[in-house]
């Protein structure tokens, strides 16, 4: 059975570090770890990638319809203006999540448009951490 991917985008590798009042004091492998474990319980395997740059998240998507049956993905703030990342999903077969761990309408203006939201199966936002053991059984459910 081909594994779930999950794509961290731009600057989620300094999570825990710097303002905690927005994203929590948890790191990313935190995150990384609830997830995995999440779909180890529904018997499932999770990969995890993260990248700074969006050519990388691209090359990933792309390499990902022969590897990985679903992808959930975070592209940091690649996701209020990243087409290409739009464009690669489009191409994509499987089951997509988009996750944030805040909720980005309830941010700046610049943060209330998703270029990924059309794209994806479904969305979740502005639950923290928690967000990734959603994901999960969101894509899960998805590929049932
Ligand atoms: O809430 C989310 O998960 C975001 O995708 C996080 C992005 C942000 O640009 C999106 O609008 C919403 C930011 C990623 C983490 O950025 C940090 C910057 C400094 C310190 C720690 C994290």
């Amino acid at each position: 059975m081909k594994p779930i991917l999950l794509i961290s985008g731009p600057n989620l590798n300094l999570l825990g570090e710097r303002e905690p009042e927005i994203y929590g004091e948890s790191t990313l492998s935190d995150y990384v770890n609830l997830a995995e474990s999440t779909a180890a319980e529904l018997g499932y395997e999770l990969i995890h990638r993260q990248y700074n740059d969006e050519g990388s998240i691209v090359e990933e998507i792309h390499a990902a319809r022969s590897t990985y049956q679903g992808i959930v993905i975070n592209p940091g703030a690649l996701t209020h203006y990243g087409w290409s990342i739009h464009d690669a999903l489009a191409a994509y077969d499987g089951p997509v999540v988009e996750l944030h761990i805040s909720n980005p309408n309830a941010r700046e203006p610049w943060r209330h448009t998703s270029v990924v939201a059309p794209v994806a199966t479904g969305s979740i936002v502005g639950f923290g951490g928690y967000g990734y053991k959603l994901a999960v059984h969101a894509i899960v459910d998805a590929l049932k």
